[in-house]
């Protein structure tokens, strides 16, 4: 990797049981692999939010799986705080040259709580300033047929009256993306088989898997 190029930070989004988690894997493999056979590919690591292994990411759990209430704006700041609490080892990892997968991200935090009814401006006030993806993957899936892929899960948002509502907000989030050149939106057919969906996902990447030029910016900032 020229000393000039820092790793991707690309981030994976979607609704619920649109194959997201089993992609942003065999993507991390792919990448791992390519590293292995002594490619020009810097080292990657796989975050996923929330993550529900710190002290904020246990009340998130806590919360998702109904053994706790807590107010929509609270759930919300905590999702961010969340972010926040890994945003130095993100950009790090970007500077030392490793690519950065997210399984999730501020996107999500958006979606889920502007579908509750807060203002989607204020949703979006705490994720400013965060370590901005280069590339944003939409995993886009109807929710009927994600709803028909074995079903939803018992946490709190797998209804599918939720997600329609979530997909709604995404649709919006991925226009404004764009417009305000917030990185990159591309939207993956996720009901396409896993392994068409994999090479889609990998035409999506493979240009920014040597490292990108230029500093991390800053989302909304
Ligand atoms: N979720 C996820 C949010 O509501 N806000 C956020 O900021 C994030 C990252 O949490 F329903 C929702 C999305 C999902 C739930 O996510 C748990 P996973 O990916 O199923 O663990
Ligand atoms: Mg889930």
């Amino acid at each position: 990797m020229s000393s000039s190029k820092r790793g991707a930070f690309i981030v994976i989004e979607g609704l619920d049981r649109s194959g997201k988690s089993t992609q942003a894997s065999l993507l991390h493999n792919r990448l791992q692999d390519l590293q292995d056979a002594g490619a020009t590919t810097p080292k990657v690591v796989l975050l996923k939010f929330p993550d529900r292994t710190t002290a904020i990411g246990k009340m998130i759990d806590a919360y998702l799986r109904s053994e706790s209430e807590l107010d929509d704006h609270a759930i919300h700041l905590l999702f961010s705080a969340n972010r926040w609490e890994l945003a130095s080892t993100i950009t790090a990892h970007l500077a030392q040259g490793t690519i950065v997968l997210a399984d999730r991200y501020a996107f999500s935090g958006i979606a889920f709580s502007a579908r509750k009814g807060l203002p989607y401006e204020w949703c979006r006030a705490p994720e400013v300033g965060l370590p901005a993806p280069d590339l944003t993957l939409f995993f886009n899936i109807s929710p009927e047929v994600a709803a028909a892929r074995g079903g939803y899960g018992l946490e709190r948002y797998e209804k599918e009256e939720v997600q329609k509502g979530v997909r709604q907000v995404f649709d919006k989030i991925g226009r404004a993306v764009q417009e305000e050149g917030e990185g990159k939106w591309v939207e993956i057919d996720a009901g396409k088989n896993k392994e068409e969906v994999a090479e889609e996902l990998w035409k999506a990447v493979e240009p920014l898997a040597s490292g990108v030029k230029g500093s991390v910016s800053k989302l909304w900032e």
